[in-house]
């Protein structure tokens, strides 16, 4: 393999992996922001110390995932610098504002009111205290903000022009700078589907965590006797702390799902007109067709890992659905990826030139198998989160004295292995935005295509041997990396919440301060 080829493997491998850890922080601290709120607010004792435990016991998943994600995020930093310095070059009087902002603004506020909230318990007041982690849960979106306005600027660079002397991208005040930057159209419509994708991915981990204690101290209680004392209070765990738990997971599903299909719906509209030949390799479709319908089903013949049109066999169709994705309009004309590659090969040229300055052709057409499949595992994996969504609010029916709480073992587990679904379903979505970019690293902005950059002039001159070494360090020490978070996480799952203790002189429930047992 090449240095461009292994470059992009890195990149590819460490910010997928960046991203396990990014939508969890960004999803978790704000339900753990809202647990305590309502824990903060609640007036009946019992619904106080409930919420206040599940405040704690999210809250200590949170703070092993934000350190992991931190530490992710350092090296993909790295990359830039090392493995894409031409691109770096580039974009660097674009990008440096919202970087620059994302880690002072924003990860200070992040950092130092995690800090607070960990060491403030029963230190700060109630109120001050319930204001850090909000400040985190507000931090976290700040960065999203930032570094989405930094990627969305190469899928539809605005606000910049190209300086001809330096052959770089520069701020032009009169197309409003950073302003334009900051208030890409791209921008406005990538952020509320990233952050709703974050919000759904806690949620199916506060469901699933949640479900499966509901379970197991159901069965507990029915095991020990309703009758006797800790069969009792296992029964209250159930009922009175999990249960409105994988309810509060399951109102938060429906929330992010909501967002995710109307910002879903209005990025394709924007993709459609900014990036056709993105829409195309997402439906692969190799001509241009009115009405173009949406395939569920497609397979390729021997060439099928390529962008390759010939091998594209369409089996199963949904009439009209992607002209509608992308116009709102059933019977929209829509361009194939070989019509649109033979039009950019007129516009931008055949043939590029790489970093060494040799000619080298050019063929405009992202990996059709990718894009294809990407963006329907994207789609696709979030029917778990509706099953359990349906499944959870019909095991916890019914209201006060009949309030529903289950021992299905089979709910539990079924909660659980949907857990890593949205997780894959983000990854999904940003590989087909990524990977449907190319064979740009700067998409051509249709109405000003003068900013431009091609992957392959953005890599740095660096031999393989050296980029090769640098993607096996990283593989292998985030491979220890994901069995050390896993490892945190699962035990500070399956510890749970311990029973309450009643203090027997004051008859007062105990609330243990934050555990830090990992
Ligand atoms: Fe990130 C941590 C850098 C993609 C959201 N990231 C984090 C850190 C650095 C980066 C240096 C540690 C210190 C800090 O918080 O600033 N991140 C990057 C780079 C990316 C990137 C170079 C581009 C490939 N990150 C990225 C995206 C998002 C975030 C697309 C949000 C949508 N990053 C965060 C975060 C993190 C974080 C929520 C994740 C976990 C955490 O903070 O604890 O702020
Ligand atoms: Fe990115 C690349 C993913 C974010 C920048 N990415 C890439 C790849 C992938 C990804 C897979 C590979 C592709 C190819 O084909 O080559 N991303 C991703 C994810 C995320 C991201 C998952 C989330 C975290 N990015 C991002 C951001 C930025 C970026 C934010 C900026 C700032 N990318 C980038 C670059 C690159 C990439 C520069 C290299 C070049 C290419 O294109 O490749
Ligand atoms: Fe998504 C991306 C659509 C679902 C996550 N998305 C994306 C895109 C589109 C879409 C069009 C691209 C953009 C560009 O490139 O420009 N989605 C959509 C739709 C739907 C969806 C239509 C249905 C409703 N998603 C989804 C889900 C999830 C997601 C479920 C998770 C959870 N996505 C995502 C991500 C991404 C995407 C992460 C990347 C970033 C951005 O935004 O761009």
């Amino acid at each position: 393999m090449e240095a461009l080829d292994l470059a992009r493997w890195q990149f590819g491998i460490t910010t997928v992996y960046h991203f396990i850890f990014v939508p969890l922080t960004i999803g978790l601290s704000l339900l753990v922001a809202m647990m305590q709120t309502v824990a903060v607010r609640s007036k009946d004792p019992v619904r106080k110390d409930a919420w206040t435990r599940l405040t704690k016991f999210f809250g200590s998943m949170l703070i092993v995932n934000f350190g992991i994600g931190i530490a992710t995020g350092i090296v993909q930093e790295f990359q830039f610098g090392m493995n894409w310095s031409e691109y770096a070059r580039y974009v660097g009087d674009v990008f440096g504002a919202p970087l620059a902002l994302e880690g002072l603004l924003a990860f200070f506020l992040e950092s130092v009111f995690l800090g607070l909230w960990i060491f403030g318990w029963n230190k700060l007041p109630e109120k001050i205290h319930l204001l850090t982690i909000w400040m985190v849960a507000i931090g976290t979106m700040l960065s999203a903000y930032f570094i989405i306005a930094a990627n969305s600027f190469m899928q539809h660079p605005v606000g910049a022009m190209l300086n001809p002397e330096t052959g770089r991208a520069e701020l032009d005040p009169s197309q409003g700078s950073i302003l334009s930057v900051l208030t890409n159209v791209t921008t406005l419509a990538a952020f509320p589907h990233v952050i709703s994708g974050a919000w759904l991915v806690a949620a199916a981990f506060v469901t699933g965590v949640a479900g499966w204690h509901m379970v197991r101290h159901h069965n507990k209680a029915r095991q020990l006797g309703l009758d006797s004392v800790d069969g009792a209070e296992h029964n209250l765990m159930s009922r009175n702390v999990f249960r409105p738990a994988v309810r509060f997971g399951v109102v938060a599903m429906f929330v992010s799902a909501v967002v995710l299909v109307i910002s879903g719906d209005f990025q394709a509209k924007i993709m459609f007109e900014q990036q056709p030949m993105k829409m195309a390799s997402a439906e692969a479709l190799c001509e241009t067709q009115s009405g173009a319908p949406f395939s569920i089903l497609t397979v390729g013949g021997p060439n099928a890992f390529e962008a390759d049109c010939e091998s594209v066999t369409h089996l199963i169709e949904v009439p009209y659905v992607t002209s509608i994705l992308a116009t709102y309009d059933p019977g929209a004309t829509l361009q194939g990826v070989d019509d649109l590659n033979a039009q950019y090969k007129e516009q931008f040229g055949e043939t590029t030139t790489d970093i060494f300055g040799n000619e080298v052709e050019a063929d405009y057409r992202p990996n059709l198998f990718v894009t294809y499949w990407s963006f329907r595992l994207m789609i696709g994996l979030a029917a778990f989160s509706a099953i359990v969504a349906f499944w959870a609010l019909w095991v916890t029916r019914g209201k006060g004295e009949n309030a529903r709480t289950t021992g299905s073992k089979a709910f539990a587990w079924f909660t659980v292995l949907a857990i890593p679904m949205p997780f894959l379903a983000n990854s999904a979505g940003w590989v087909f935005t990524e990977m449907g970019r190319q064979p740009w690293v700067v998409h051509p902005n249709p109405l000003d295509p003068t900013v431009r950059l091609m992957t392959i002039q953005g890599v740095s001159s660096n031999p393989g041997w050296m980029v090769l070494t640098s993607l096996v360090t990283f593989t292998l020490l985030y491979g220890v990396l994901a069995v050390v978070w896993f490892y945190l996480m699962r035990k500070a799952a399956l510890k749970g919440i311990p029973i309450p203790q009643r203090d027997e002189q004051t008859d007062e429930l105990d609330t243990p301060a934050i555990s830090f047992g990992y």
